[in-house]
């Protein structure tokens, strides 16, 4: 059971340079919010806190792409996130913005302490500079090959591929994405956290904390492991956009965003809570907990632990319950090749359907690996879960119970065996499903959940309460009571996963939110009360809709596609090249050839001669349309025969591998025929 005094509990901080997706949602928004819905049921102190992160070079460098100003960026899309996250039903304390006063001086001032600590070490490194941009290269301004998994592009401080976080200096092939410029090496002075020396230090807390979960420890433990340990890392950049380094002579210089974004945290709560603030970050009974993303392990297990052990006073992270990834139809989620759904637009094509997508993204949750999500998988956990088992029930106990005794609960009388099976899961569920949420077990939770529903249903279909209105009227009002009890309770034990739907139910029932410890003391409806029939709690999904966002889909896989390169063919000497006779010709006919779909019979006008060739372009060119175009020909190919037919030589043509099409390969319209290709 939960025993914490108080609960800080943080979800990680968007990046404000573009909308939230489902992703996003699953990794890290959803569980917090379900725990944080529990945490309350339960009476806790707790602040929920968040905010969009609107520092870094990925501010930049969306800013730049749209011609536009980061500030305007940045509150575009604080709007965007924090709209759409609301909507969804988190249910933030603050949901707050890292370009805020208070957390710049926050920042500051956290940045201060460390230096007077003598917690940071200043040096000069040569650091990547843009020669045509005329600026260092931070972070995300540079890519290269990962040198960890030679992951082509990864980002100057991580890989998101692989996760690992790194130096820029440590691309290999690096390339500025301002200007594509192989970047120049240039002396720079900049602020470190000597990682290394605290490893002994962030490698007892790690392992204090082996209850974690196996991902989290894991990673984290292998990042203090792996080669040389933990390198000292940079704490700040060489750009325009962020909080200044507070120190003298500084200036061009920013905090670098993964020391700001943590620190976040604090001013949400200093914000939101004013004094307090530190009930909820510098005292031993708060208990700490950070909701992210796999990716964003090591900087709130490792390097924002560290920034607080060097500050000193605070408490650490408790509990990080990261999650995987969710993958969309198959493939990873990308921004960039718009393959995702975003969560503003979920918001509009599927009105008051909040609740759809936290039940679907709950039960399909990446709590221990990468999970995928289809719109498939989502109609059918719509149409048959939550339509035919848990709508499907409640629907049937508030239609009998207003057809039977126009809503007012009956008295139960003498309980059978089936009913006192029935009411001990009605006692167990929120036990059940409380057990499962403090783990973060967050789809075994929902499970549970769900089973109680499962079982009302058979509890019903067993009982027939239909057939004994007839005969039995007492036994009948039993029934009816326990049925009503067991709806009374998926409308509480909901709240956490589905809130309108709760709230809704709830209001049918004439309920109020209950206490988590009474759900399962106390008998949830007083006989006499008055169940209104209410609306159905789920709609069914149509195919058409689903096709909506298939087509939709397949929409920005095509805009989006990106040539395949096919593998390099092994080296050949001049001498095996020189072997090749590449003319300029002029197709002069050209016609189908019977039964092969494929294939154009050409005749080609070779200055020296004409030849017949046969070549696989029927599908892509009538013979009309080619007739007068200049080709490249390999004229000492071999003759084959096809169809009958003598091919006299090959006409050159290129394909995007994308897309399948075809292309001559071009040739001059000046040059002669016959003119020789080298
Ligand atoms: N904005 C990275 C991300 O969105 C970062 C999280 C900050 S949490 C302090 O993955
Ligand atoms: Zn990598």
């Amino acid at each position: 059971m939960l025993k914490a005094k108080r609960y800080t509990v943080t979800a990680a901080l968007p990046y404000a340079n573009g909308p939230v997706h489902i992703g996003h949602l699953a990794g890290c928004y959803l569980p917090s919010d379900i725990f944080v819905r529990y945490l309350r049921m339960n009476g806790a102190d707790v602040a929920f806190v968040s905010g969009t992160d609107e520092h870094g070079a990925a501010i930049n460098i969306k800013a730049k792409s749209e011609n536009t100003s980061p500030q305007e960026i940045v509150d575009r899309y604080h709007k965007i996130i924090g709209d759409a996250l609301q909507e969804v039903g988190i249910s933030f304390d603050i949901f707050s913005r890292t370009s805020k006063e208070i957390h710049h001086q926050t920042a500051q001032a956290f940045f201060t302490t460390l230096l007077e600590k003598g917690s940071l070490v200043e040096k000069t490194t040569e650091q990547y500079y843009d020669p045509e941009a005329n600026q260092f290269l931070a972070d995300r301004f540079i890519i290269g090959q990962c040198p960890n998994c030679s992951f082509p592009e990864a980002y100057g401080d991580q890989c998101e591929s692989c996760g690992s976080t790194l130096n820029s200096t440590d691309l290999i092939h690096p390339k500025s994405r301002l200007s594509g410029a192989s970047p120049e090496l240039r002396n720079t002075t900049h602020w470190f956290l000597p990682l290394d020396h605290l490893s002994p230090k962030i490698k007892a807390y790690i392992e204090s904390h082996k209850d974690w979960k196996p991902s989290v420890y894991g990673q984290s433990m292998s990042w203090l492991d792996s080669g040389d340990g933990l390198q000292a890392r940079s704490m700040t950049r060489d750009l325009d956009w962020g909080i200044p380094v507070p120190v003298e002579g500084a200036e061009g210089k920013v905090l670098y965003v993964w020391f700001d974004a943590p620190i976040g945290y604090i001013s949400a709560t200093k914000e939101l809570k004013g004094e307090a603030w530190t009930n909820y970050w510098q005292d031993e009974e708060t208990k700490l907990v950070h909701f992210i993303g796999k990716d964003n392990i090591v900087f709130h297990c490792i390097i924002f632990p560290a920034m607080l052990m060097e500050h000193g006073g605070y408490h650490l992270a408790d509990e990080v319950p990261a999650n995987a990834f969710l993958n969309l139809e198959g493939e990873k989620i990308s921004t960039s090749r718009n393959w995702a759904v975003w969560l503003h637009e979920y918001l509009v094509d599927f009105k008051d359907q909040q609740d759809v997508l936290r039940y679907v993204l709950t039960a399909t949750a990446p709590e221990s690996k990468d999970n995928d999500f289809t719109w498939k998988d989502f109609q059918i956990r719509n149409n048959s879960e939550l339509v035919a088992i848990l709508g499907n029930f409640v629907n049937r106990v508030l239609v009998l119970m207003n057809k039977y005794y126009e809503g007012a609960l009956p008295e139960a009388g003498a309980l059978s065996p089936a009913d006192q099976e029935m009411l001990a899961k009605l006692k167990e569920a929120p036990n059940e499903i409380a057990a499962s949420l403090e783990k973060y077990r967050f789809r075994e939770a929902l499970n549970a959940f769900m089973n109680l529903a499962r079982a009302g249903n058979k509890y019903l279909a067993d009982e027939e309460p239909w057939k004994q209105i007839k005969v039995d009227p007492v036994r009948t009002a039993t029934i009816m009571n326990i049925a009503a009890q067991v709806a009374a309770q998926l409308s509480q034990c909901m709240e956490p996963f589905m809130p309108f739907t709760a709230a809704k139910l709830r209001g049918y029932l004439g309920m109020d939110k209950m206490s988590w410890e009474n759900l399962s003391q106390q008998e949830l409806l007083a006989s006499g009360t008055v169940l209104s029939q209410g609306d159905l709690l789920f709609k069914k999904i149509e195919d058409s809709e689903i096709e909506a966002q298939l087509a939709k889909l397949e929409a920005s896989k095509k805009a989006n596609a990106k040539p395949q390169y096919e593998a390099l063919k092994a080296e050949i000497t001049f001498e095996d090249f020189s072997k090749v006779d590449l003319r300029v010709a002029t197709i002069i006919a050209a016609e189908k050839i019977k039964k092969a779909n494929k294939l154009l019979q050409l005749r080609v006008d070779l200055g020296f001669e004409e030849r017949t060739i046969i070549s696989g372009i029927a599908e892509h060119y009538t013979p009309e349309e080619i007739i007068g175009k200049k080709v490249s020909v390999v004229v000492n190919l071999a003759p084959r025969k096809m169809r009958g037919v003598f091919s006299e030589g090959m006409i050159l043509m290129a394909e995007n591998g994308a897309t399948g099409e075809l292309a001559f390969c071009a040739t001059d319209e000046h040059l002669p025929n016959g003119a020789v290709i080298r």
